[in-house]
């Protein structure tokens, strides 16, 4: 492989509780049908997807305690990017924030963790918390995101990008060459 094509070579880290979205997310940015039925993810999911020059090992890890504690180590080390994802209620931002505690061993100084308060929608529902809040408790970059509505594709690939950017500057790429 060129060392080119190996430079927009990223790896990317989906890490929540079980049933926050992290599935939904990848079939959003792989433009694949968003049916709603909860089909629990088993050890992880493994999605190539292309932002621009970019080329994306998306991995979605399983939330369930028992494929957290024995692989998510493994699966996590060597991620360029981590996005911790939360279903916006007060009980799972709170154990996001542990994910995240977590997460900072397996992973160099420099890999931004973010994190991305999903199920936007049930807001005005059920008083999930909005994405600003989110963030205090977390204390990493939050976006907000309903992952179950096509149409917010664009607003998930806009948080990468940014993201991405930050990586390729960081391995001395030139802006003309992403
Ligand atoms: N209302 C609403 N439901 C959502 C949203 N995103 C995902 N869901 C639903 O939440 C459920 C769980 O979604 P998944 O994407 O499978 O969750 P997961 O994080 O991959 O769960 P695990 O694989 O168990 O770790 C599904 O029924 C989704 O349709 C959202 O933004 N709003
Ligand atoms: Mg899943």
């Amino acid at each position: 492989m060129l060392s080119t094509e190996l430079n927009k070579l990223v790896k990317v880290s989906f890490l929540g509780a079980p049933a926050v979205g992290k599935t939904t997310m990848l079939k959003l940015l792989a433009k694949n049908t968003i049916d709603r039925i909860y089909m629990p993810t088993h050890g992880f999911d493994l999605k190539t997807v292309q932002i621009e020059s970019f080329t994306l090992k998306v991995w979605d890890l399983a939330g369930q305690r028992n494929y957290l504690k024995m692989y998510s180590k493994d699966h996590l080390l060597g991620s360029d990017i981590i996005i911790v994802v939360t279903d916006s209620t007060p009980r799972n931002v709170l154990s996001s924030r542990e994910l995240i505690n977590y997460a900072t061993h397996f992973v160099g100084k420099d890999c931004p963790i973010i994190a991305i308060a999903n199920k936007q929608d049930l807001k005005s529902v059920d008083g999930r918390m909005n994405p600003k809040r989110v963030g205090e408790i977390l204390r990493v970059e939050t976006y907000g995101l309903t992952a179950i509505n096509p149409e917010e594709r664009m607003v998930l690939i806009n948080i990468i990008r940014k993201e991405l950017e930050r990586v390729a500057i960081k391995r001395g790429m030139r802006e003309d060459e992403f």
